[in-house]
């Protein structure tokens, strides 16, 4: 049976969704992401990009190139239940839907013949819902595999929908640069320049033996995605590996009053998105950048997995400390690994703990209804403010 893919990527996500929750930014430049000076870039409507805006760029950069820009603090809590609701929709369309990102996913859409006339019709509706239900436009790319869905999204950005046939392949790849290749970055792209070839077409008709010498045995798998070949199937939900949270400050940090104020607001989050997701971990990773960009992780594995902001503070405080320092942070960075289904653990809980997790549903309820900011510990509020 002829495979299917569908790839759906939504367009400038973070910003469309802004857009729409704010109408005056119809029609706007609009740039999502760190306003700080060492903020960086996550997204820019299509009217920023216009002026050279684009994702990673830094914002000092992107303002400078568009000062009319409205640039935005990511709320990656709104993006989340965006994202939960795209997820909703396409899994109306397919069993099997592979998440790679929050606004992007592959559906294996193989035998639903009975159903569609023509798989394009398929990501025509996904299209359409998620338009009338959201209001947001995604781009789709229908081809037999994932590779050439991928690619096929992404050629008629934004609100696109491009088909590659099965026996259209060469033609549509032909053309094409070879960083379009999966796994081909600047690095390898820079080799390959060096003997004259630029584009899929070329690198798919030059000699592997060749080629090997420049860029090693990766040479075999690329040509074959060079052809249009790709086996991989459509994996359907990775399984979350870690959870973690970690900031980049304005300024770097030296007191151990701020460090632990930060490690606390992190406890607080991760512990938050663990019980969301009603998943509890048993290692626990501090990451630290310091000034000099010297990086050093620490991690423990506890004797019970957890979700209780209150052990994961004491755990990365304790790591923390364990790392020698003598200048100021950076970054820094707490994760959760590890991970399995909460109440999963065989140790009886203590009473203590069961007041304890009794009261993070009672809090995760409220800031549930009224927002995190509602509810905070009262460490975390700062008194200046
Ligand atoms: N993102 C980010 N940092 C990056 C790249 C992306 O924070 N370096 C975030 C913001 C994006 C979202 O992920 O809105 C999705 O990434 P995409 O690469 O799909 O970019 P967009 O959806 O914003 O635009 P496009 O229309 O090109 O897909
Ligand atoms: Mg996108």
């Amino acid at each position: 049976m002829q495979r299917y893919i569908i790839h759906v990527d939504m367009d400038a996500f973070y910003a469309s969704i802004e857009q729409r929750d704010n109408p005056q930014l119809l029609g706007m430049p609009v740039i999502v992401g760190g306003l700080s000076n060492r903020g960086v870039v996550a997204t820019a409507s299509y009217e920023a990009r216009k002026f050279g805006v684009h994702s990673a760029m830094s914002m000092v950069e992107a303002r400078r190139r568009c000062p009319q820009a409205v640039c935005i603090t990511p709320d990656h809590r709104k993006y989340s239940f965006v994202s939960a609701q795209i997820r909703n929709i396409l899994d109306r369309y397919s069993p099997l839907v592979e998440p790679l990102s929050l606004d992007e996913a592959f559906l294996d859409v193989t035998g639903m013949d009975g159903l569609y006339a023509d798989p394009a019709d398929i990501a025509r509706s996904i299209k359409a819902d998620i338009k009338e239900q959201l209001q947001l436009t995604a781009s789709a790319g229908v081809a037999v595999n994932k590779f050439l869905a991928k690619l096929a999204s992404d050629l008629q950005k934004p609100d696109g929908l491009y088909v590659i046939r099965p026996g259209e392949e060469a033609k549509v790849l032909a053309g094409l640069p070879i960083r379009r290749l999966w796994g081909v970055g600047e690095v390898t792209a820079a080799s390959i320049a060096k003997l004259g070839i630029r584009t899929i077409g070329q690198f798919a008709a030059t000699d592997p033996k060749l080629l090997e010498g420049y860029i090693g045995r990766a040479v075999f798998d690329l040509q074959q995605l060079a052809r249009g070949i790709d086996d991989r199937p459509v994996v359907p939900d990775q399984q979350v590996k870690s959870i973690g949270n970690e900031e980049t400050f304005e300024e770097d940090l030296y007191q151990w009053e701020e460090i632990e104020k930060q490690l606390l607001l992190f406890a607080d989050k991760v512990g938050w998105r663990l019980r969301k997701l009603n998943l509890s971990g048993r290692t626990v990773t501090v990451k630290v950048r310091f000034a000099s960009f010297r990086t050093v992780t620490r991690s423990r594995t506890l004797d019970e997995a957890t979700s209780l902001d209150g052990v994961l503070y004491h755990t990365a405080k304790e790591l923390y400390k364990s790392i020698p320092a003598n200048e100021g942070i950076r970054l820094l960075g707490l994760t959760v690994s590890n991970l399995q289904p909460a109440g999963q653990s065989i140790a009886l809980f203590d009473s203590g703990q069961e007041k304890q997790e009794v009261l993070h549903k009672v809090v995760d309820g409220l800031k549930a209804r009224f927002g995190s900011a509602a509810v905070t510990k009262g460490r975390l509020i700062d008194p200046h403010k």
